[in-house]
């Protein structure tokens, strides 16, 4: 423990806590580290050294349980699930290990005894920004409800030293991208483990060698070699004694690679070169679809697999009681979509040529190894490379993969004699034009269970996507609908809510079963606490409005309604739609400004990918048609309009508590699964939305009457292609979708300048609208003016809120987790 000496001057502390508290004890670590670790004399201290030091102190707990769990996991040879994912969206990690220390009113306590300010501090931490958008925050809850339900795990990813950009708006309201630098002054979280270093090799050539026997050894040979170093943050499970780890490999350059160099040209060319070995893990593409054949990501992707795999083998051997034998049955590796798919090949590559299997049966070690998760079925979005790339930066892969192509075909022509046209599909190679390998052909192959991530995203996969591959291996195919932590979604972002819930269900075991929210059902009609409910409501939107008066320098009043749609920048997730029912409100107020309507506020948050100029488009749109609303005086402040910066997890937790609205209006059939559908509800927002990915599931848990459905389904979205789609009718037909259609089309919000938003209003006339955007622009129309009438009645509106908070429970990730545990990790938990 640390001495009194480091205590600060009597006198300057406020209400200064009994010198054996908690508080006090705590208040003591963090003085320490502020000096010892930082070297920062109290009254020079910044905030971010007050969150260091803090964070620090908290650590202490957490390094404690981590080590005791890792022991025990360890002495008792457990079988872990190592989730392998290109992207982590941790966000900020300082409340959330406060929260699962049980720390969080210590600290607090300790804090203010100091004379700090809370919120100051926990808004000194850079968000962990390691991923684009649902996938990455997936992944993130996923370590969270795998450690909080204490199941053996560990996450694999990239060190990224640039995470997703940081976006801001430039004065004509274009998307403008800064780099992500998080990692400049150091991460309190993690450690490195330099001794834990994994070599790569990329590149070169195969031998075709021969064995005694002649038994074909190929060697892999004048390869490139980089280094991995990996970075682990702990993630501390809720209440429980168990902390796994997030293992990030970093690349640096290995001495083979100087050694070249200095032969030929010397230092400086030296370390010029030996950047390159840095360049792997530099940057997070910032793209949610495929980026066509980037040299660099498919190496990132092989970095991160190879040197996860060599991690898990070490692990595993380290024990003498294991062998290849009980490999899998000790090892189960997730897939979190293709971009780690490589992974299967590597295995197999490991088995065969370093441990002298036959394909046949590293191909079952392989096979009973990994399961896949697919995020999409947007075809575009499927990942393939080019077999000349492959070729050039992994030759014995690609050998290997021609090999498990070939099983697979014999595969397919017992299942279907003759029929070249099944082959061809089930392929790994596709073949027209230039050749290239199909990645979620081989994670389907490769693993023993392939999942959708919503009921209809499955059925879909199913049925469109894999019906070959379903109907060759039956029973692979699953089901397993997303979920969120209901630590950080509702229990640390919505405070206020959290106290309600746990005063009104009198304990606060919700937080770790979500289903207790169904004892909240019957005070849904009772009105003192819908006014508390509501209250609530009214505050965090209160909170909200001061973010975006100096986010975006607009008033907001917090008794209009919150109208929300928060997510990446996609024409699929429509946010131009969302627009044009805004252009719609705003004519007919100009037309009518006595019009009733209830006052709505707006909110946007999305980032674009950077080449994505269409989608640069909508966000301008929609920026630029905003600030004329904002300062149009003849609508009475009716509708405001605010497009908030760099959208990022710690700002999400902002705007989910206080959002009345929550908008999830994507082409039916096209969002897989969705999960910011199921932030915002638990936090009692209404859906409007499409019968699309979860949505479909929420209507079923919250009932018909608590949420607004509108458009077309997947089968009149299919008929209407079917029958051949002309958003020309639709234009023609509909006297205001023509007004405001044209309005964005003309010069009027952009005086002088011609055509700024031709890319959006010509993708949807002429370009075809591919996300049929104006037919359903009518029945979206006419569904908002349903919420603004349930609006109007507080109770009836209220009642529904609580409703959704109440019936949310079955999209808690605990229970994600519990069913991927049982049905394709055969996992059991491991109590510390
Ligand atoms: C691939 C190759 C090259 C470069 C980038 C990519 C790439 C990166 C990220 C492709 C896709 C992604 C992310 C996809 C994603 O976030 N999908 C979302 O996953 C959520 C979790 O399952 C679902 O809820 C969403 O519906 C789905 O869109």
């Amino acid at each position: 423990m640390p001495s009194k000496a480091t205590a600060a001057k009597p006198g300057k502390s406020p209400g200064r806590p009994p010198a054996d508290s908690p508080a006090a004890i705590f208040r003591a670590l963090i003085q320490r580290h502020l000096v010892s670790t930082l070297a920062r004399h109290e009254g020079s201290a910044t905030p971010r050294d007050w969150w260091v030091a803090t964070a620090l102190a908290v650590r202490d707990t957490i390094h404690e349980r981590m080590i005791a769990t890792q022991a025990v996991h360890n002495a008792n040879n457990v079988r872990r699930i190592y989730y392998f994912s290109l992207e982590y969206l941790m966000g900020r990690l300082f409340g959330n290990n406060l929260l699962a220390t049980g720390l969080m009113d210590t600290a607090k306590a300790a804090l203010a005894s100091l004379g700090q300010d809370f919120e100051k501090i926990r808004e000194a931490e850079v968000d962990m920004g390691l991923g684009n958008g649902g996938l990455g925050r997936l992944a993130a809850c996923f370590l969270d409800s795998l450690a909080t339900l204490d199941y053996p795990a560990l996450g694999y990813g990239i060190y990224y030293e640039f995470g997703l950009f940081r976006q801001a708006f430039a004065a004509n309201g274009q998307q403008v991208e800064h780099p992500d630098n998080w990692i400049l002054f150091g991460d309190p979280w993690e450690v490195a483990r330099p001794e834990y270093t994994q070599e790569v090799r990329f590149y070169g050539r195969i031998e075709n060698v021969f064995d005694d026997h002649g038994n074909y050894r190929p060697r892999w040979v004048d390869t490139k070699t980089i280094l991995g170093v990996p970075h682990d943050i702990p993630t501390a499970g809720f209440g429980t004694g168990t902390v796994n780890l997030l293992r990030l490999w970093a690349s640096k350059s290995s001495e083979d690679f100087d050694l070249a160099a200095f032969n030929r040209g010397g230092y400086v060319e030296a370390v010029r070169e030996k950047a390159i070995g840095e360049t792997v893990s530099k940057v997070l593409y910032p793209n949610d679809k495929t980026e066509t054949g980037k040299e660099l990501r498919l190496m990132q992707q092989y970095f991160f697999v190879a040197c996860s795999l060599r991690d898990i083998i070490r692990r595993h051997f380290r024990n003498p009681a294991n062998s290849w034998k009980n490999f899998a049955g000790k090892v189960a590796v997730q897939l979190n979509d293709t971009h780690p798919a490589i992974a299967v090949v590597e295995l197999t590559r490991i088995l065969i040529d370093e441990h002298g299997f036959t394909l046949a049966a590293a191909w079952e070690i392989v096979g009973a190894t990994f399961a896949y998760t697919n995020h999409t079925l947007l075809p575009e979005a499927l990942e393939k490379w080019s077999v000349g790339l492959f070729e050039r930066v992994l030759p014995r892969h690609l050998q290997l993969i021609y090999d498990i192509n070939a099983q697979l075909l014999k595969a397919v022509e017992t299942k279907w004699p003759g029929d070249n046209e099944k082959k061809r599909i089930c392929s790994l190679i596709e073949e027209n034009g230039h050749k290239q390998v199909r990645m979620a052909n081989l994670a389907v192959a490769g693993s023993h269970a392939v999942n959708g991530v919503a009921a209809l995203h499955t059925d879909l996969l199913k049925k469109n996507l894999f019906p070959e591959f379903d109907a060759l291996y039956p029973g692979k195919f699953q089901n397993k609908t997303n979920g969120i932590t209901p630590r950080r979604w509702l229990h640390k972002a919505n405070p206020r809510l959290s106290a309600l819930i746990t005063k009104k269900l009198g304990s606060a075991a919700w937080v770790r079963g979500l289903d207790q929210l169904h004892g909240l059902e019957k005070s849904a009609g009772d009105a003192a606490f819908q006014k508390e409910f509501m209250a609530i409501k009214r505050a965090n939107k209160v909170d909200l409005a001061a973010v975006i008066k100096a986010e975006c320098g607009v008033d907001v009043s917090p008794d209009a309604l919150f109208d929300v749609q928060i997510k990446r920048l996609h024409e699929y997730k429509r946010q131009h739609l969302n627009l044009l029912h805004i252009l719609a409100l705003y004519r007919r107020l100009l037309q009518n400004p006595g019009l009733d309507i209830v006052p709505r506020v707006f909110v946007f948050g999305a980032k674009a990918a950077p080449g994505y100029d269409l989608a640069k488009n909508i966000i301008r749109a929609i920026n630029v048609v905003g600030a004329h609303i904002n300062t149009d005086p003849r609508i009475g402040g009716k509708l405001k309009v605010v497009f908030l910066p760099n959208y990022r997890v710690s700002l999400a937790e902002k705007i989910i508590p206080a959002a009345d609205l929550s908008e999830q209006i994507s082409t039916a059939g096209k969002e897989a699964s969705g999960t910011g559908n199921m932030k915002l509800s638990l936090n009692g927002a209404l859906t409007i939305g499409t019968l699309d990915g979860a949505n479909v599931e929420i209507k079923e848990e919250v009932g018909d009457e608590n949420i607004f459905i509108f458009g077309l389904n997947v089968d009149e979205v299919a008929a209407l292609w079917a029958k051949g789609y002309k958003p020309w009718d639709f234009y023609q037909a509909d006297e205001e979708l023509r007004a405001v259609l044209d309005w964005l089309g003309s010069d009027f919000f952009t005086p002088g300048e011609h055509g700024a938003f031709a890319l959006v209003h010509d993708s949807l006339l002429s370009g075809g609208d591919p996300y049929l955007v104006l037919a359903d622009f009518r029945r979206y129309c006419d569904c908002q003016a349903r919420v603004d009438a349930a609006y109007r009645d507080k109770a009836k509106w209220a009642k529904m809120a609580i409703l959704n908070t109440a019936r949310l429970g079955k999209f808690s990730s605990d229970r994600t987790i519990r069913e991927y545990a049982k049905d394709i990790w055969s996992l059991k938990p491991v109590k510390v």
